[in-house]
């Protein structure tokens, strides 16, 4: 059985075939090739792990529900935080060809219910310590809205639960793989999304596998790399630009941190020699705040590359990192959906510091359209089209969405605004989808409206993006209400509602009523204007 996705068109498929791109390769191989090592791939706290032992563990899982009747072309729903089990479950799904969908820690009922009636999955694996599984309150909620739902398997397991911890020992002798195909689905990432229903990327063996290794060139990944994994391990970016899977795949070490800060980080820096780490722009102010206050440079000897992505870096921020913290600086923009951009290790300062890199595959087809998707010169700003031989070509059953996002020779638009310089270096100039980007955590408005405008003393609600020091931006919501609603109740209804806390406005204005644009349109540019100028006299 095989899930069904949009196709790359054969001309091109055979492009990216013929040039070496796509191998017919199951992702596990990632671990596999490494099969025998002794060398150390994995360490969670004072739990290392070696490549051998990854791999058995994976192997011994997937056998495990493989016996407990999984089969490829399930799909499964997957909720665990940067631990080692995280890695040993993606492989073991991999291996008998059960697409996961890797939800964040941080994600609560919302996410999960919007996910799990878009995949349907056979089976569920969390974690008893995060808060929505503390019970088996919303364990039943699921069953009964997700009929699919066979098996459930628990990290931290109660008395009663299938464990994890027991399936990942259990004996494997009886296991032959199952993987899907190359050039199929091997699980599904999560786009950080404009639209009322978080969607999901189907991601196939051939095209992530290609996305991982090139990025692994990039970025000089090798058995010498130590790269520490302080964002959310199910990210697209520390996953896989080059991230842990880059790690593995050029045979280093992957340490897990719990969250990016500097508390967390430095120490593990120290105590593990790190060589390279991925964050987002806001843990980076904090680091360089960090090694200010403490004056602990020292800490950070080890550290060669430090790789920045998710959210526009200011070029003052970026000039600090090699000269504050005594590394190389590399951008990374990139997105769940496909391109990664990356700026070289041996750019000059104006690239490093000013220009979000540029695409990492030469068959990355990447130009500016205009909002009527003609073509713009070099150097104007423009809507991002682009295609290749890792950018998917449609969101999983969402045919109304993919009609909007992808043009008629499946260009995908990702709603970002750009330039393009002569040498071909991308710089990220704003952005036109309806989403706020919280210090590179994505929230796309609609969401969020749709769930306030089900408030009974809510009549009409926009959510924009208002300026941040830290973050970069945080969200507001402009409410108008049937009487005076405070921000406390509108965070506890929705909280209530089981949203991921970082989707909770930041701010609430009320207000009578909404500005419009000519055509009748929510006003969200005066909005953000609104909010800019009161800013600056506050
Ligand atoms: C400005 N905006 C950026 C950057 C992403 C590597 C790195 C990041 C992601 C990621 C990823 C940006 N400057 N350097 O998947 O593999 C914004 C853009 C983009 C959106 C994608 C990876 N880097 N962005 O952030 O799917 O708006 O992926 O379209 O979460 O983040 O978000 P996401």
């Amino acid at each position: 059985m095989t899930i069904s996705y949009t196709r790359w068109p054969a001309s091109l498929a055979a492009r990216y075939r013929e040039r070496g791109y796509w191998l017919d390769l199951p992702l596990t191989d990632i671990l596999s090739r490494h099969a025998a090592s002794q060398h150390i791939a994995l360490i969670d706290g004072d739990r290392p792990f070696s490549y051998q032992h990854l791999e058995q563990s994976a192997h011994q899982l997937a056998a495990a529900l493989q016996r407990r009747g999984l089969r490829c072309g399930d799909t499964a729903l997957v909720q665990l935080g940067n631990i080692a089990e995280f890695y040993m479950v993606f492989f073991a799904l991999l291996k008998i060809g059960v697409a996961p969908v890797n939800a964040l820690f941080s994600h609560q009922r919302q996410e999960l219910d919007a996910y799990a009636s878009q995949i349907e999955p056979a089976l569920l694996i969390a974690d008893r310590q995060h808060g929505l599984f503390a019970n088996d309150d919303y364990l039943q909620q699921l069953r009964q809205c997700c009929p699919s739902l066979r098996d459930v398997v628990m990290h931290n397991a109660h008395t009663g639960d299938i464990s994890l911890a027991e399936l990942l020992g259990t004996g494997a002798d009886d296991f032959v793989a199952t993987p899907s195909a190359a050039d199929e689905v091997a699980f599904f990432q999560l786009s950080g999304g404009s639209t009322g229903t978080p969607k999901l990327i189907p991601r196939t063996h051939n095209d992530y596998y290609y996305s991982i290794r090139r990025s692994v060139e990039v970025c000089g990944f090798d058995r010498s790399t130590r790269f520490l994994c302080a964002l959310p391990a199910a990210h697209n970016y520390p996953l896989s630009s080059p991230g842990a899977c880059g790690t593995f795949y050029g045979g280093g070490c992957v340490v897990l941190a719990g969250d990016p800060s500097a508390s967390s980080c430095f120490p593990l820096i120290e105590k593990h020699q790190i060589t390279v780490t991925a964050l987002v722009p806001p843990a980076v102010s904090l680091w360089l705040q960090a090694v200010q206050e403490w004056g602990c440079h020292a800490a950070l000897a080890s550290l060669r590359l430090l790789q920045v992505g998710g959210a526009r870096l200011s070029e003052a921020l970026a000039a600090r990192i090699p000269a504050e913290l005594g590394c190389r600086l590399q951008q990374v923009f990139g997105m769940a959906e496909g391109l990664v951009n990356y700026t070289q290790l041996d750019d000059d300062d104006w690239h490093t510091f000013c220009t979000q890199g540029k695409p990492m595959s030469p068959d990355d087809e990447v130009w500016v359209a205009d909002e009527h998707g003609q073509p713009l010169p070099i150097g104007e700003t423009g809507r991002l089209m682009t295609r290749g031989p890792y950018t998917f070509r449609g969101y999983y059953r969402s045919p109304e969405h993919n009609a909007k996002s992808f043009d008629a020779d499946g260009f995908y638009c990702s709603g970002d605004l750009i330039s393009i310089t002569a040498d071909g270096y991308i710089c990220v100039q704003g952005r036109e989808k309806d989403q706020i980007n919280r210090g590179g955590e994505k929230i796309a408005a609609e969401e969020i409206e749709n769930l306030l405008l089900r408030h009974d003393a809510i009549l009409q609600v926009a959510l924009v993006s208002m300026e941040d020091h830290l973050l970069g931006e945080k969200s507001c919501a402009f409410i108008v209400g049937l009487r005076p609603l405070r921000a406390v109740e509108i965070r506890r209804y929705l909280r209530a509602l089981g949203v991921a806390e970082f989707k909770l406005p930041d701010r609430i204005e009320t207000v009578d009523n909404l500005p419009l644009t000519p055509v009748g349109k929510v006003d969200k540019k005066r909005l953000r204007e609104q909010l800019a100028a009161r800013q600056l006299t506050q």
